[in-house]
Formats: C-alpha cells, sequence, structure tokens
C-alpha cells in the first residue's frame, strides 16, 4: 500500500518534472517574426529579391557584371524590391588603413540604379574561404586583402568542391590569425571593423542603402558553434556596431550565425546584441538556408522532398527562436540551388511561402546568369522568372498577423494591426497575372493601382484596429 502510494507520487512528480520539462521542449516555436524592418512611413517592409552578384568575388574591381538595364529588366520580370549587394573587403581597403573611395563611388552608382527603382540596398561585406590569397592563382576564395591573409606557411591543398577548401590548414590559420584565436598577433578585427566604419559614413545618408551584412557565412577556423558564435564572432559584431554607430544611427545592422550547421537547420546560438542608437534597435537576424540534403546532391523531388521538408522546417523553428529571443526580424540572405534540376522550382516556392507566412525577407542566390540563376548564359529568360514573379505586400500600413500567396489560386492574403502613426498606403506588389490590379477586398479602404510599378495602393483607415486584404485575379 505505502509502496503503491510512494510510486504513485513519485510517477505525479516525475510527470510533473520530466513530462514538464519535455512539453517545454516540445513548446510550440513561434510563427511569425516577432519585429519587422520598418520604413520612414513606419511600415513593415517585406523584402524580396536576388544576391548581386558572385561574379563580384573575381572581378579585378570587385564590382558585380552588371548594368542598369539588367536593374531594370529585374524590376520589369520579378518586381523585387531589395538586393544583397556583394562588397569585397580587399578593394574597400586595398592597403592597411587606405580606403578606395573611388570604388565606394561606384558601387554609390549601382545604388543609385536599385534606388531609382525603389529598391532597398543591403550591403554585404561577402567572403567565401577568407580570401583570395589563400591559393596562389587567386580564383578559390575571395574576401579578406591579401595584406590581411596570415597562413603563416600551412598548406591549402587542392579540392572538388569549394566548401572543403575551409578544412584546410591555411585556411584555418588564416581565420585563426584574424579572430586573434592564432599565435600570431593581429590587429584585423579592428581594422575590419573600421573599414565598416569608413563603409557606414559613406553611405549614412543614402537612404536607398537601408543596411549592413557585416560578414557573409561566418567561419571559426578552428573554434567552431558556440564556442565561435559566443566568442570571437560576437566580439566583433560588437566593435562593428559602435564603430558603425559613431556614424551612421540608421542604417539596419544583418548579422549572420555561423553557416555551417545553421545553413542546414541547427540552432545558432548567438547572443542579444545591444544597438547604442537612440529608440528601438535595428539589428536583424540574418541567417542563411541550405538544407543537408541538398548539399549533398539530393534533389526537391519524389522521396526527396520528405528530409529536405524536415531540415527546412527546423530551420524556420530556430531561426524563429533566436528572433523572438532578440526580438528582431529576420532576413534570409541566402537560398538558392541549380533551379533547372528536378524539383528547383518547387523548392524556391516552399521557401517564398515560409518566408511569407514566417515574415521574413529573403534574398535569392544568386542573379548571375547560369542553371541557378532567372537568366542563363546568354541573357535568356529562365523558368525561376516566373516562380520568383510573386505578389507580395512590400510595405504594410501596420504590424502584419498573416501574409500568405497562393501562386497556384493566385490570390494574396494580409492582415494586420494598425500602428499609431502609420498612416502611409499599404503597397502590394502584382505580377501580371493580376491585370490591372485584380480584385480587391479590404472592406473600407481606397485603392488605386499604378500599371507601370504594378504596385497596388491600398489606404486604410488608421484609426480601426484590424485590416484584411485578399487580393485575386477574379
Ligand atoms: C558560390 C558561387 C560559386 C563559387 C563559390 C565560392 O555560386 O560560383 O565558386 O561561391 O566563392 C554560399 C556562399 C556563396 C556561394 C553559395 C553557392 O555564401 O558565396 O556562392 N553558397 O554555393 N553558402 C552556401 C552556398
Amino acid at each position: 500500500m505505502r509502496r503503491a502510494r510512494l510510486a504513485t507520487v513519485l510517477a505525479v512528480v516525475g510527470i510533473l518534472l520530466f513530462g514538464g520539462a519535455a512539453s517545454a521542449l516540445r513548446d510550440a516555436p513561434p510563427t511569425m517574426a516577432p519585429r519587422f524592418i520598418t520604413d520612414d512611413e513606419g511600415r513593415a517592409l517585406l523584402l524580396r529579391g536576388l544576391n548581386t552578384a558572385s561574379s563580384a568575388k573575381s572581378t579585378p574591381d570587385g564590382l558585380p557584371i552588371l548594368d542598369e538595364s539588367e536593374v531594370e529588366r529585374e524590376y520589369r520580370d520579378m518586381g523585387t524590391n531589395v538586393v544583397r549587394f556583394l562588397l569585397q573587403w580587399r578593394t574597400v581597403e586595398p592597403e592597411p588603413g587606405a580606403y578606395d573611395d573611388t570604388y565606394l563611388a561606384k558601387v554609390a552608382e549601382r545604388v543609385e540604379w536599385y534606388g531609382d527603382r525603389g529598391y532597398h540596398v543591403i550591403l554585404d561585406m561577402h567572403q567565401d574561404l577568407y580570401g583570395g590569397a589563400i591559393t596562389p592563382e587567386g580564383n578559390v576564395g575571395n574576401g579578406a586583402p591579401d595584406w590581411a591573409t596570415e597562413m603563416e606557411g600551412l598548406p591549402v591543398g587542392k579540392q572538388d568542391q569549394w566548401e572543403f577548401y575551409y578544412l584546410e590548414p591555411g585556411v584555418i590559420r588564416a581565420f585563426d590569425n584574424f579572430w586573434g584565436t592564432g599565435d600570431a598577433a593581429t590587429d584585423l578585427m579592428r581594422r575590419y571593423a573600421d573599414a565598416w566604419g569608413h563603409v557606414a559614413e559613406y553611405f549614412a545618408d543614402d537612404d536607398t542603402v537601408l543596411g549592413y551584412d557585416l560578414m557573409n557565412e561566418p567561419w571559426g577556423g578552428s573554434v567552431q558553434a558556440t564556442a565561435f558564435e559566443n566568442g570571437p564572432l560576437a566580439a566583433l559584431y560588437e566593435t562593428c556596431i559602435d564603430r558603425i554607430r559613431r556614424v551612421d544611427e540608421n542604417g539596419w545592422i544583418f548579422l549572420e550565425p555561423q553557416a555551417v550547421g545553421v545553413n542546414w537547420g541547427l540552432p545558432s546560438s548567438l547572443p542579444v546584441f545591444d544597438d547604442p542608437r537612440p529608440g528601438e534597435d535595428r539589428i536583424v537576424f540574418a541567417p542563411h538556408l541550405y538544407p543537408l540534403p541538398m548539399d549533398l546532391g539530393g534533389h526537391y523531388d519524389g522521396d526527396g522532398k520528405a528530409p529536405v521538408d524536415t531540415t527546412v522546417g527546423w530551420w524556420r523553428d530556430n531561426v524563429l527562436r533566436v528572433a523572438q529571443r532578440w526580438n528582431a526580424p529576420v532576413f534570409l540572405g541566402e537560398f538558392g540551388l541549380d533551379a533547372t534540376q528536378p524539383g528547383g522550382l518547387d523548392f524556391v516556392d516552399k521557401i517564398a511561402d515560409i518566408a511569407d507566412t514566417a515574415g521574413m525577407g529573403w534574398a535569392y542566390w544568386s542573379s548571375d546568369p547560369g542553371p541557378w540563376g532567372p537568366y542563363g548564359g546568354n541573357g535568356e529568360r529562365q523558368p525561376l522568372v516566373s516562380t520568383l514573379d510573386r505578389a507580395y505586400p512590400r510595405a504594410i500600413a501596420g504590424t502584419p498577423t498573416l501574409i500568405e500567396y497562393d501562386a497556384d489560386a493566385l490570390r494574396l492574403s494580409v492582415a494586420f494591426t494598425s500602428v499609431d502613426g502609420v498612416t502611409a498606403p499599404t503597397e502590394i506588389y502584382l505580377p501580371d497575372v493580376f491585370g490591372n490590379g485584380g480584385t480587391v477586398d479590404c472592406g473600407a479602404c481606397t485603392v488605386s493601382f499604378d500599371p507601370d510599378t504594378r504596385i497596388l495602393s491600398v489606404t486604410t483607415d488608421p484609426t480601426v484596429g484590424e485590416h484584411s486584404i485578399v487580393v485575386t485575379t477574379r
């Protein structure tokens, strides 16, 4: 009897302790980003665009191969509103402490091409495999200047797949010497932060520049995962944020987690960062997404779909958890694939759907011509163009509570709650199939459609709390 009671008590305590813990672990993750990037009117921005361009990694002047007509074509074909524009540290600071403003002026000229068409520009200090100096031919890595590359004579062996260079001793040592975790005393992190300070000062008054993506796909060298994210990476970010805020209080600062693992759906342990600007923080969590099954050669097709969906689900949940911990917006800085492979377009659709409902911005990798891009090597339009050409609310007059686009039914649903002082219209981009503005159901509202930009403007009453807008083709 006593034994039985003891067993019951233990069972109850067990359920409370462990069952409770287990259900806490299973707690539903957030379903939407807790905050949005906002524009000058206070509207929530939904950012949709491309990375431009991988070509910047290898051109001598560090500029992407791009002319203004291609920016025009991108808007006409896909109605995008953001570009993640690749910069190279090697061209920002070709010699220690000497910045190349001629290069930045050329970047500014390209920023203007985008600005003239209503785009926002995110400047991305790109690197893969540290820098060009990791191999004598210089055609493998990109980013850091040669003077900032200290491999101490360690080897970098030839690899078939570019990612494997990250494991070569010389590359690991170059990173360790950057992070200050190697033996050599360097002040490269400070140099890097100062270079950002210079770039931010240059663009501080340029309204088209939305913000700064501090480092593409950070790699810790010999220090990995939590130790890296909470150690040297957090230290770099703090220094850069401080340096940027001395010259630009308004730019949004995009922070990427360690790429390895997090790109596949594992959680990031980046800490919360202080933003010393007056007013609300402007820090954005900006991870990438490259599901492991696809990195290993799988396709988003047939039996290949389920494992990808599983890891994409983890990715979404883990990313939203960081966003909630930070109370920050989310920008998916890269996802992409050879879209001509089986299921390629379905994958793009899938990620775009997830980003819509989770209120995340994104930039597809990349605009470079070829099988991954919207246009082929001869500039020919590929089916990816139509997949990327989706209806979306690019600016929302309040706090979004629902964003859902059904690409088959051609139906866009948006709901939001009013925010004090936000009176500008909600702006919705509509692809050609919607004709002249589609059919709009938004209760007491006024609508107008600009056939040139294909923007539907919906003015709602800011004294009303909740709003719903549904646009269909019929
Ligand atoms: C790839 C380019 C490829 C280049 C390689 C190394 O498509 O031509 O050889 O970089 O520079 C990333 C990186 C991004 C990669 C992209 C696709 O941020 O620079 O571009 N990717 O591999 N992370 C995961 C995938």
